[in-house]
């Protein structure tokens, strides 16, 4: 059976920065309807919108208080209903986040777990005895920073748990009833009409015995990626997900960092969970454990042959949905085009580079215009949690405040959180009001409204690459092929179609097979030069 969404072309959406249609600094539902126009003329068909739920808003709309409540400056649950049937209509498909590793401390289970120690709601979290001296369960570092554990208030010994912040209890997957509304509220979701889900750090789900391990920095903490994260045995786990799944039809998105591939028969292929999957094997090549003071010095080989074998890796088994940038991520260009004289051209080339990959695309937003990251000199001046807390870790590790910020720069999430650029008007045409985060100051020069009008735009780059992309089901269909020519390009086959992406600030001589289809330079003179794509067709 041909499935439709191998042939999508995805896009995500951060609703706070997207679009804000009232004008209180705030992206919103009637936002991303009023640029449904714009997403079509783009060329996408899938659409991945971050959280909308009822949230506190600790991490963004990732700690939900009400599955089937919209968080009230996003609009209502009709809105919602609108914005689902608008794109229908249009023929682009809704993915929503189902984020369901934890909820918000505020929701009504961890509210009536708290409260009551004989609650049947506690055996819908972790709640665990610490050793009766004084210290929780084990002595494992959260996502986010701080002890997994947080004390209970009013009661002695007693523990919950937390892969994220402490606002973001895990649920416990063992129990049947928590599982049993968990079903039932995707089931409703599915019957608004959207097409299914991303599924948020779901291999977060089962968690090794809490004991305590060597300890791996100033804090006196371990971290718990190894305890909590792709934890052995999690398969029993994903059956009951693509139970839920399966009965409701959903299409779904695994995001699966640190995933190793001798698994991902579980997560995706015939019998996996799963429609595609987020492969971050490739993705995270800047720093160690996602630890932004962890800096690697990357080399271009070493990132081709990463995505080399997420490419065939995941080929092999099922599907993927290739990406170089989402709301946790910084700008590729930065990550990726490491001499800022190529940015603007480098910007096309991760396009077509993308675009040419097997498995579904996603763009992030803005990423269709070449949105740069963002510099801030202060802390004060960054809003993530996580950025707070890798700063704090950075200090403690030893770095300065200046170099503690430079890391913070390169990699924390609101690099790419601040506000979409529509125009040049103050605030980017993203709202008449300031934004709840800092406007990325580049605005008057990169927005879509000049973009639009100048057909040697990044965005017109893209256009292009989709328009090619979707006029031939080779880009779908056939293998991907590994092609290695050189140490700094990443060369790859698909069909008839051969792609060089020099990804160095150097000329490389290069004799090209076949007629060329894309060029993110103007012309080809035999030398390959920095920073430049192009796809061949024989
Ligand atoms: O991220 C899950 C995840 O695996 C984290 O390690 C992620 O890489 C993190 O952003 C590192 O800085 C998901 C969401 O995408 C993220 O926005 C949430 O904060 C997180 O889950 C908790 O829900
Ligand atoms: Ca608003």
């Amino acid at each position: 059976m041909q499935q439709w969404w191998k042939y999508a072309i995805g896009y995500q959406i951060y609703p706070m920065s997207f679009c804000d249609k009232n004008n209180d600094g705030i992206g919103d539902i009637k936002g991303i309807i009023s640029k449904l126009d714009y997403l079509e003329d783009l060329g996408v068909n899938l659409i991945w919108i971050c959280p909308m739920y009822d949230s506190p808003m600790d991490d963004n709309g990732y700690d939900i208080r009400d599955y089937e409540a919209i968080y009230a400056p996003f609009g209502t649950m009709e809105d919602m209903q609108e914005l689902i049937d608008k794109a229908n209509a249009k023929g682009i498909k809704i993915m929503m986040d189902l984020v369901v590793n934890h909820t918000s401390d505020e929701h009504i289970w961890f509210q009536k777990a708290l409260k009551d120690k004989h609650s049947p709601y506690r055996d819908y979290y972790w709640f665990k005895e610490g050793d009766g001296k004084g210290n929780p369960p084990c002595n494992w570092r959260s996502v986010f920073g701080g002890p997994v554990w947080e004390k209970v208030p009013g009661e002695d010994n007693m523990y919950y748990f937390h892969s994220f912040s402490k606002r973001q209890p895990d649920l416990n997957w063992n129990c049947p009833s928590m599982r049993r509304e968990l079903g039932e509220m995707i089931a409703r979701w599915m019957k608004r009409g959207i097409a299914g889900f991303r599924v948020d750090a779901i291999n977060f789900i089962n968690k090794d015995a809490f004991v305590s391990h060597e300890v791996d920095g100033p804090d006196g903490l371990v971290s718990c990626f190894a305890y909590t994260r792709n934890v052995p045995g999690i398969e029993k786990y994903y059956v009951y997900l693509k139970e839920i799944f399966d009965a409701n039809k959903c299409v779904t998105i695994c995001e699966a960092t640190g995933m190793p591939y001798e698994e991902l028969d579980v997560y995706v292929g015939e019998h996996g969970t799963f429609s595609m999957v987020f492969d971050f094997n490739y993705t995270n090549i800047d720093v160690e454990n996602e630890d932004y003071f962890r800096r690697t010095n990357w080399r271009v080989e070493s990132y081709r042959d990463l995505l080399y074998d997420s490419q065939l890796q995941l080929q092999k088994v099922g599907w993927s949905a290739p990406f170089l940038e989402n709301h946790d991520q910084p700008r590729c260009i930065n990550k990726l085009i490491r001499n800022e004289k190529y940015h603007a051209v480098g910007a096309k080339t991760l396009a077509l580079m993308l675009l040419s990959l097997k498995g579904t695309p996603f763009i992030y937003q803005g990423q269709e215009i070449g949105m740069v990251n963002f510099k801030r000199t202060g802390i004060e001046q960054f809003d993530d949690l996580n950025a707070k807390s890798q700063y704090e870790q950075s200090l403690a590790n030893g770095f300065s405040e200046e170099e503690s910020i430079y890391f913070l720069n390169m990699r924390s999430r609101d690099n790419s959180r601040t506000p979409m650029c529509w125009d040049k008007s103050q605030y980017g045409g993203f709202s008449n009001h300031e934004p709840w985060i800092l406007m990325n100051e580049k605005y008057p020069s990169i927005n879509v409204e000049d973009q639009i009008k100048d057909e040697t735009s990044v965005l017109n780059f893209y256009k292009k690459v989709i328009h090619l992309r979707k006029s031939d089901p080779a880009f779908v269909e056939s293998d991907f092929e590994a092609y290695p020519l050189h140490k700094d390009i990443i060369s790859y086959k698909r069909g008839k179609y051969t792609i060089y992406i020099n990804l160095s600030d150097k000329d490389i001589k290069l004799d090209i097979e076949g007629n060329i289809v894309l060029n993110s330079y103007s012309d080809y003179d035999g030398t390959l030069k920095p920073y430049q794509g192009l796809i061949t067709e024989q």
